[in-house]
């Protein structure tokens, strides 16, 4: 039997750093010997494949990029079959596989994953949407196994008050872990990778 692998969603709005986050974690988690796969949503281009693909961090058949053609938002909930079947194309090629991220083509604060398609998923928003942000109470913000506020740096360049969303974001996530990154520098991201490992993976390392 085909050992079990995990899925792990990544959403949230566009621009917040979903493929900055998998440029960082696919090397860190490779070095801890995860096998793992990318399949990545996008409108009508396979971009966030083609940059991944680029950068040599895997084997380039192990990211798919598909073309959702439709609300983003569909393709991750409501109707995940295209998904579905990239997943179980990746699951049959590589039997060896750890973990495949499903990166969202990204969206507003209401994506959400189905669980159909993922056994969890991490929202990723970032600082420069302002820190009023967890107070907007989105589903995805709200409901996501793990947020990430990302872009941490720039909070001081765009008037953001770090501090407010520190106080204020765990009372919407109601104990829900956050964890907050700098994708540039690396800050944060080993506490992703403990998340990854330790409440992610179906086999625990
Ligand atoms: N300053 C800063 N820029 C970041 C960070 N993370 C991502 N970016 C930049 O934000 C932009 C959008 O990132 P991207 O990963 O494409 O976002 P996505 O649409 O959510 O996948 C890119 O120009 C990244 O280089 C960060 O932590 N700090
Ligand atoms: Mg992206």
């Amino acid at each position: 039997m085909n050992k079990p692998v995990a899925r792990l969603g990544i959403g949230g709005p566009v621009g917040s750093g979903k493929t900055a986050l998998l440029e960082c974690l696919i090397p860190l988690l490779s070095q801890k010997g995860l096998e793992i796969a990318v399949v990545t949503n996008d409108l009508l281009t396979t971009e966030d494949a083609d940059r991944l693909k680029s950068r040599g961090f895997l084997p380039m058949e192990r990211i798919i990029g598909v073309e959702t053609g439709s609300c983003p938002h569909t393709a991750i909930r409501e109707d995940p079959t295209m998904n579905l079947l990239a997943v179980q194309d990746l699951e049959l090629l590589y039997p060896q596989l750890d973990l495949i991220f499903i990166e969202s083509g990204g969206d507003n604060l209401a994506s959400t994953f189905s669980y159909d398609l993922v056994d969890a998923y991490i929202f990723v928003i970032d600082v420069g949407a302002g820190d009023d942000i967890p107070r907007k109470n989105g589903p995805g913000f709200v409901q996501a196994d793990l947020v990430v506020i990302n872009k941490i740096d720039i909070a001081p360049h765009v008037g953001v008050d770090l501090e407010i969303i520190r106080q204020q974001a765990p009372e919407y996530r109601r104990g829900k872990p956050i964890i907050y990154t700098n994708c540039k520098t690396g800050v944060g991201l080993d506490k992703v990778v403990d998340f990854i490992t330790e409440k992610v993976l179906l086999e625990p390392t």
